[in-house]
């Protein structure tokens, strides 16, 4: 009886996984579904993240940016297409491609030292050379070069070890060594490089996604890159792979119409965030994301540490690059960088992980995050008031806020020594945070709050130096004309029909007359017409050329007065359109002249 009842558990439970197994195969085109509630649970780690390290190291820090004695211009690892070097030339580069100075454990410990809570490494860029041990191709670090090594089991072993998660790159569409690759802007050496994709997707991406996938332990995001002639169908056979990693986050770049768990931006931070959508800008930390030995226009400390904050402000993540040499060292300028980041990190860590966007559209002095009440830690709601700008008189003014403030402190403050909190103008709150900024970048002054953030946009004001500076964040827009983000420059475009005009609304304290001065940009020749008014007095302006959408110029308009303190609304109207668009429209600014 006993062993009749054991082969009736084997039987039912081999029956109730074969549902599973088929329902997975039936579902070769996409992944199994997800409630909200499962969604939330898997991207849980990333949202509270905020900061990651990315990793391009490749055989391309072997030229370093220099072929055959000529400095190839642009990014570091497109030195193959760009200088278009003959795949059995550039392969050649794996013999001198030995990074014995590499330690898994030491990149490891700066990017958790620097308070970064993941590592994304490219496993194969667009050169098709890949940094692990792969069995689908030799064209790797292991078999084709003196190095001998797998670094990335050696990564996946030291971020284990060390509680930091691991994410790799795969450039799935782009593969300028394997026949059938992809290549922006085509082959070259096309007796190489011509070839069937769908193919190359089988023979390559395929094996070595699977390859990534199982062979490294557990691996949280798998970071797809330029989606170049991927369609539906090539995207559908690598995705299903994900699977081999539950849980695992994949960005929007996979292609075929597939928009993944988060958006990449990329040198830029959108002004906005991606309301709805996770997201992560990724950026280097000078102008190459793959060594190059003669880049030096390193970012400094400040704005590696602002763009954190702002992003963080933003409700996004920061994955910050650095490009290690041949011999596998991390440069010397990223990790002095990244140990300054770290200290501020180390004393300002509350108010970036775990945090979520600020509630206020903009603040002058710097930026917010929140968090929200939790009873089970005890914590109250609160905002962390990032200032750049420290206010020399000792007051930080918060415009807009609604909630009483029943405690506020600076964050770097160990005695917690409470700030004097009281009402200012016009429904402003006024803190006194002293007179000296605790950090000279950034300084966090924590306001614990009642209730959930209530804030009103507060009425756009004159600078300090009397001058009025109207960005397209701040516009209203009377048409079908919307903000864009072009290369990380914001401007309202889409401007095609000529009975859509943009209005500003702001508060005049100092009247006079003001010198208007305009940033547009218009690929072709320009010649559209416009008015720029406000109240009686209007300034007639002529789109100029820029040659491109994104080449954003300054001109001059004219004087316009402004007799009178108050509200005012000033308005853009296009008379005619002499191209696709009237132009993109980055600012306006009102300068004051007498
Ligand atoms: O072509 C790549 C580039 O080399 C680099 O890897 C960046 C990182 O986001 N992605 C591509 C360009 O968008």
């Amino acid at each position: 009886m006993r062993r009749l009842l054991t082969v009736v558990g084997v039987l039912i439970a081999i029956l109730s996984v074969i549902p599973v197994l088929k329902s997975a195969e039936e579902k070769n085109s996409a992944l199994p579904e997800e409630t909200k509630e499962q969604r939330d649970a898997r991207m849980k780690w990333w949202r509270e993240a905020r900061f990651g390290m990315f990793i391009h190291w490749g055989v391309y820090s072997v030229p370093a940016g220099t072929y055959d004695g000529k400095e190839i211009a642009g990014i570091g690892e497109w030195i193959m297409n760009r200088g278009k070097i003959p795949v059995d030339v550039y392969a050649k580069y794996t013999e001198k491609f030995n990074p014995v100075k590499f330690n898994a454990d030491e990149w490891v410990s700066i990017a958790k030292n620097a308070g970064m809570k993941y590592i994304v490494i490219t496993s194969k860029h667009h050169d098709g050379f890949a940094m692990f041990h792969s069995k689908a191709s030799k064209y790797n670090i292991y078999d084709a070069t003196p190095f001998k090594r797998d670094p990335l089991k050696e990564l996946s072993e030291a971020c284990e070890k060390q509680g930091v998660k691991l994410g790799f790159y795969y450039s799935q569409a782009q593969d300028w060594h394997h026949p059938g690759g992809a290549a922006s802007g085509g082959h070259w050496d096309k007796e190489k490089q011509d070839g069937d994709m769908t193919e190359y997707i089988k023979n390559i991406a395929m094996p070595q996604v699977k390859e990534i996938l199982s062979n490294y332990g557990k691996i949280a995001v798998l970071w797809w890159d330029t989606p170049t002639d991927m369609t539906k169908e090539r995207a559908e056979m690598l995705l299903p792979l994900l699977q081999l990693q539950p849980g695992i986050i994949w960005n929007n770049r996979l292609g075929g119409g597939y928009h993944g768990d988060t958006e990449t931006p990329e040198q830029f931070i959108p002004a906005t965030g991606y309301p709805g959508r996770d997201w992560e800008t990724c950026m280097t930390m000078n102008g190459t994301w793959g060594y190059k030995s003669y880049d030096h226009n390193w970012k400094p400390v400040e704005v590696l540490l602002r763009n954190l904050v702002d992003i963080a402000s933003k409700g996004g993540n920061y994955l910050l690059n650095v490009g290690p040499t041949s011999e596998g060292q991390i440069p010397e300028p990223s990790v002095e960088r990244l140990k300054e980041v770290g200290k501020w990190i180390k004393a300002n860590g509350d108010a970036i992980y775990c945090t979520s966007a600020s509630p206020f559209k903009r603040l002058g002095w710097g930026r917010c995050t929140q968090k929200p009440f939790d009873a089970a830690q005890g914590r109250p709601s609160i905002l962390y008031f990032h200032v750049f700008d420290w206010p020399k008189d000792g007051k930080l003014v918060v415009p807009g806020l609604k909630n009483k403030i029943n405690n506020s402190y600076l964050l770097t403050d160990q005695n917690k020594s409470k700030l004097a909190v009281t009402p200012g103008e016009e429904g402003t709150v006024v803190i006194a945070v002293g007179e000296k900024a605790p950090d000279p970048i950034v300084s966090v002054v924590v306001a614990e709050i009642e209730g959930v953030p209530d804030v009103t946009v507060p009425p756009l004001v004159q600078e300090s130096d009397g001058s009025i500076i109207l960005l397209p964040g701040d516009a209203e827009i009377h048409g079908s004309a919307k903000v864009q983000n072009s290369h990380g420059k914001e401007n309202i475009g889409y401007w095609t029909d000529v009975s859509c005009f943009v209005t500003w609304k702001f508060k005049v304290i100092k009247p006079g007359k003001f010198n208007v001065e305009i940033t547009s940009a218009c690929e072709g020749k320009g010649g559209s017409e416009y008015t720029v008014s406000v109240g009686n007095e209007s300034l007639k302006g002529m789109v100029d050329g820029t040659g491109k959408w994104d080449k954003f110029k300054s001109k001059k308009l004219g004087v316009i007065s402004i007799p009178e303190a108050g509200m005012v609304e000033l308005v853009v109207k296009p008379l005619n359109k002499k191209n696709a668009g009237v132009m993109n429209l980055q600012s306006i600014t009102l300068k004051p002249c007498g």
